[in-house]
Order: structure tokens, then sequence, then C-alpha cells
């Protein structure tokens, strides 16, 4: 071999060697080493999705809506656009009660089963989240704020084995959702949603940031190495609350156990007289989204929403606003519970057929930008290669 060849085959093997530690620490991988190749490719489809858009997500979508309850393939949202949104939220609220079959919205568990297959079927996206009740019992539910709950769940306190048979029941209900071909569903795990809130017993106000980090670690070791479940994408969420991107960040589990970064966020005074919403919705997406951009994670607006969307142009004069040019996975509206017998007004988050926004929203679901579950699912975000 010439000098010449030697020195062009070394510089190519030193070319290739490169590139490939280079691929490798831009791999775009979930912190779950072992998840499976569904949620691989789910993590990786959506870090490029968010680039062309967002998704529309509805919480409860298709157990009910303002005006209807468990009708085959409805879907509040689908009867305004004629499609169904690209992520779908449950939450397993209950799951922990012994002997329960609905959760603490009155959804029975093998109906949600149901729905979550026909999601993810359709190529949609699952989120969950779980409104667990207080471990102390006595009817006291999540939203009790009890100073020392999480401390008494954590390995060595008074209510850690309890905890425990609740993550297997929580494991149970996830490990028995299988696609067609018999693979795990990957699904988006928000617990402890609203973290820096003062309203649940995991909230900011019940323990320190040492003890909340603890309990998020250890559910993420429990649920991935104790059940051997490998289809979940953690979401850090948070409260909207936070004034910069460190205290959004305070109670950050660390990047080997989070996949995505959220917070929530609902519209409670009048858009047409206040524009406070836009304003800081969007700064603190700004905020936080820099904070997942930094991280290489996803990030997502976790929940949203005006309740009963009393101003016609909400969704394209205040929502699209408020994300402005921020790069979000998905928006997630609340449920369509519609009258609430608790306080006698509608309780619902998406329009429905005859609500004051439906055009507005049809404008919104014609944007270029947001994305149902027609365009998601032509994505084939469970697969690789595309
Ligand atoms: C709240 C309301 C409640 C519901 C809870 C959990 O925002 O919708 O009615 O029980 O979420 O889904």
């Amino acid at each position: 071999m010439t000098e010449y060849k030697k020195i062009v085959r070394g510089l190519f093997i030193f070319l290739c060697t490169a590139f490939s530690f280079y691929s490798f620490a831009q791999a775009d991988l979930p912190c779950d080493k072992d998840a499976t190749k569904e949620t691989k490719a789910l993590y990786s489809n959506l870090k490029k999705l968010a680039q062309k858009g967002f998704m529309f997500g509805h919480q409860d979508a298709l157990a009910y809506g303002v005006t209807w309850k468990y009708e085959k393939s409805r879907s509040d949202v689908k009867d305004v656009t004629g499609d169904y949104p690209a992520v779908y939220g449950w939450d397993l609220g209950g799951i922990e009660r012994d002997n329960s079959t609905v959760n603490l919205d009155g959804v029975p568990f093998n109906k949600m089963k149901q729905f979550i297959k026909e999601g993810y079927e359709r190529g949609g996206v699952i989120t969950i989240s779980w409104h667990a009740d207080s471990p102390w019992g006595n009817g006291k539910n999540a939203w009790d704020t009890t100073h020392g709950t999480v401390t008494s769940i954590l390995p060595s306190g008074v209510n850690h084995e309890l905890f425990k048979s609740w993550l297997d029941k929580v494991a149970d209900f996830i490990s028995s959702l299988k696609g067609s071909k018999g693979e795990a569903i990957p699904i988006l795990f928000r617990p402890f949603h609203e973290l820096t809130g003062n309203w649940f017993w995991w909230c900011r106000n019940t323990c320190s940031e040492e003890e909340f980090k603890t309990l998020w670690r250890f559910v993420s070791y429990y649920l991935q190495q104790e059940k051997g479940l490998h289809n979940l994408l953690y979401v850090y969420n948070t409260s909207g609350d936070f004034k910069s991107k460190e205290e959004f960040l305070q109670r950050y589990p660390g990047d080997d156990k989070v996949d995505m970064l959220s917070f929530d966020a609902y519209q409670y005074d009048d858009p047409q007289k206040n524009d406070w919403f836009v304003k800081n919705t969007n700064s603190l997406l700004q905020m936080a989204g820099e904070a997942a951009n930094e991280k290489n994670k996803l990030f997502a607006f976790g929940e949203t929403g005006y309740e009963a969307i009393p101003y016609a142009n909400w969704w394209t004069n205040t929502l699209l606003k408020a994300i402005g040019d921020n790069k979000i996975s998905y928006v997630l509206l609340w449920r369509n519970h519609g009258l609430a017998a608790w306080n006698g007004k509608m309780h619902y988050y998406a329009p429905y057929k005859g609500q004051v926004s439906e055009n507005d929203f049809v404008q919104f679901y014609k944007l270029p930008t947001t994305i149902f579950e027609k365009e998601a699912a032509a994505e084939k975000l469970y697969s690789n290669g595309n």
C-alpha cells in the first residue's frame, strides 16, 4: 500500500469512528435504556414532529362528551372536525383503591383499556396521569395536603409497602395495554402532575425537594426494574407558577429519569379584557422550553383550557397566540364532563357541535401547524426509519 493510500484509509477510519461517536451522542433515546423499540421510536419521532407542528390532545376524549357517554368511536373533537385528537389523556386515579372498577371520574378501567388500544391502533399517542388518593386513607383523596405524606411512602416510610402495592396495580394496568402484535403500547406517563402547586399531597408545600426527587426516582426504579415496564416515557409536569427556568427545574429528578418536560396552565380571566394568559403562558413556554432544549428532552403543554370556552375565538386568538412559535410536542385540553353536579356549571374544555367556539376550532384544526390524529398517524410514530 502506498503512503498515500495509507493516509486516505487512516482518515476514512478516523472519520467513521468520529461519526459513530457523534451519532451515539446525538441519538434521541429515552431515559430507560431498555425501552421497547416502539417506545424508542416514539421518542425520536416526537422529537422530529415538534419541528413541524404540535399535536392536539384531549382528556377522556373517547369515553364521553358534553352530551353523551360511551358511544362507540365518538369524540366531541371528531364531531366538530371530522378527525380525532392526536393525543389521548387518561387518568388512573382510583386504581389504587381496593377492587375499584372505575376511576375517580367514573371511567371504567376495562373501557379505558379498550379506548387506549383503539387510539394507539389508529396511530394516536397516549398519556396517563394519576390522581392517586392520599395513602393516609380515611377518604383523603389526591387533594389532601397533609405535610409528610411523601415522606411516608418513601422506602422505610410507614406507608411504603402500601404505596408499592399501589404501584403494582398501576403496573398491572399498564402491562395489560398491548397492540395487535402483542407489543406493549408506549405511554407518556405523567405521575405527580402539577408538582409545584399547593393542592395535591405530592405538591411543593408538602415535601422537600430531595424527598420529591427520591419519590420520583423510586417510582421509575420500581416500574422499570421490579415490574419490568419498558414502555414508559416519563413526563415531568409542574403547575404554571414558576418565575424562572431554575424554579421550573427545582424539583427535576434528573436527566436519567425524565423524557419530557411540561407544565399546566389554565385561562381563568376574560381573554377579551385581559391578555395576561397569552403573555404569561408564552413566557412560561419560553422558560420551560429552554430547559427542555438544553437537556435535549421532549417538551409539551401538559394541560390547559378555558372552562366552557365562552369566547368564540379562543382557539386562534388566545391559545394559538399563547403557544406562539414555541416548539411543543402537544397541547392537551382537559375533559368534556358537561354539567357539573358539584357547582351547577358547565365543565368542558374542547368544543362540541353547536358550541360557540366551534367554527374557530375548525380554523384551528386546519392550520398547518396543528396536528390531529390523521396527520399524526401518517407519521407512523411507533416505527423507525421515517
Ligand atoms: C379536575 C376536574 C375534576 C376531576 C379531576 C381529575 O380538573 O375535571 O372533576 O375529577 O380533574 O380528572
